[in-house]
């Protein structure tokens, strides 16, 4: 029989390129998406697979909803990637944030408790959660102690623990996997990466002149989204409930990120840059570099992009959109 895999934020970055990863592997699958005034803009990134899953309405906080779903699928994973993911706007609506990404766990936990036991279930847990807390090696780890400074970063340090909580006091298979930055074609262009990587786009068609960045001398330990699916699927059915960081142990300023894409057009983005300090944030988490040695030791796990052919994957990608060529990546 077909294992049956459930995703909220099925319609995200991260959800779609799961959704495609695990049809790959033969699973049904199944996603929560929210209703949505324009329906077309929420689920793009489903097109290519619509017709092979099934999606259902509704909300993370709405435990009904997913009450009435998980009663009657019993999924054997349940992969909890849906958020409210973006740090700087959780200074903007902080209360909501913690609702979603934090005490939403509770409720969920609490229906897989009682209604399907058996399933496994995986938090996306972040590395925002280290805030300012760095080891003398200069990494950040699964035994760095958490100390954020967001909402966001509060709110996933909630989530995190409850995940261990309900593990230890229940028995249930869950597990967090603690995700650095990562990135794709298809993340959003209020990111860093995307925002950069469009302006550059639009600067090189002549459509735009310059790029409005905030801080650009924060680093960030990129690796691509594509890769980080597979170890979702690889860390929720590890024999044991554990967590792990995923990372690629290389850090990078947002600085850096403007060069390597600007050269690649064959432009210099010091003639382009202005900061803007409408988007600085109240704290910044001034740096991260992951050390994910526990996942490479416990699985055959290793990625296939490096931070270049990220940036080219996603600069053709919007190049082709900027320029009417389809692409769907
Ligand atoms: O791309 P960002 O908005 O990502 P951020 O805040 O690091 O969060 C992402 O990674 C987390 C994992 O650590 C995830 F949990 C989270 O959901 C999300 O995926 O910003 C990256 C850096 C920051 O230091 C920010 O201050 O870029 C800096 N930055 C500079 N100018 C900017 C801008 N970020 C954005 N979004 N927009 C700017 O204009």
């Amino acid at each position: 029989m077909k294992k049956k895999a459930f995703i909220t934020g099925i319609s995200g970055q991260d959800g779609s390129y799961l959704a495609e990863y695990l049809l790959s592997l033969d699973y049904e699958v199944y996603g929560l998406v929210r209703r949505h005034s324009v329906p077309e803009n929420q689920q793009s990134r489903l097109d290519r697979i619509i017709n092979k899953i099934t999606v259902f309405y509704g909300d993370l906080n709405d435990p009904l909803s997913l009450h009435n779903i998980i009663s009657k699928l019993k999924p054997d994973e349940f992969y909890n990637l849906a958020a409210q993911s973006h740090v700087r706007i959780s200074y903007d609506i902080p209360k909501y944030t913690i609702l979603t990404n934090g005490c939403a766990l509770i409720d969920i936990l609490d229906i897989i408790k009682n209604s399907s036991p058996e399933t496994k279930f995986y938090q996306a847990s972040s590395s925002e959660m280290f805030g300012l807390s760095v080891d003398d090696d200069n990494f950040q780890r699964e035994s760095t102690a958490f100390n954020p400074v967001s909402p966001y970063g509060c709110s996933k340090v909630l989530a995190f623990n409850t995940v261990r909580h309900y593990r230890r006091a229940y028995k249930l298979h869950a597990v967090n996997g603690i995700l650095f930055n990562h990135e794709s074609p298809r993340r959003g262009s209020n990111f860093v990466s995307s925002k950069i990587i469009k302006r550059a786009c639009e600067i090189k068609l002549k459509i735009s002149s310059e790029l409005e960045l905030g801080n650009i001398d924060s680093y960030r330990d990129w690796g691509h989204s594509k890769d980080y699916v597979r170890a979702m699927h690889l860390i929720i059915n590890n024999a044991t409930s554990d967590d792990f960081v995923v990372a690629t142990g290389e850090t990078r300023s947002v600085r850096d990120m403007c060069d390597v894409c600007f050269n690649y057009l064959g432009l210099n983005y010091e003639d382009y840059l202005k900061i803007n300090p409408k988007f600085l944030r109240p704290e910044e988490l001034p740096y991260l570099k992951g050390d994910c040695s526990k996942l490479k030791k416990n699985f055959d796990w290793k990625r296939d992009y490096t931070f270049e052919s990220m940036i080219e994957e996603m600069t053709n990608h919007w190049m082709d959109i900027l320029t009417g060529k389809e692409s769907y990546r």
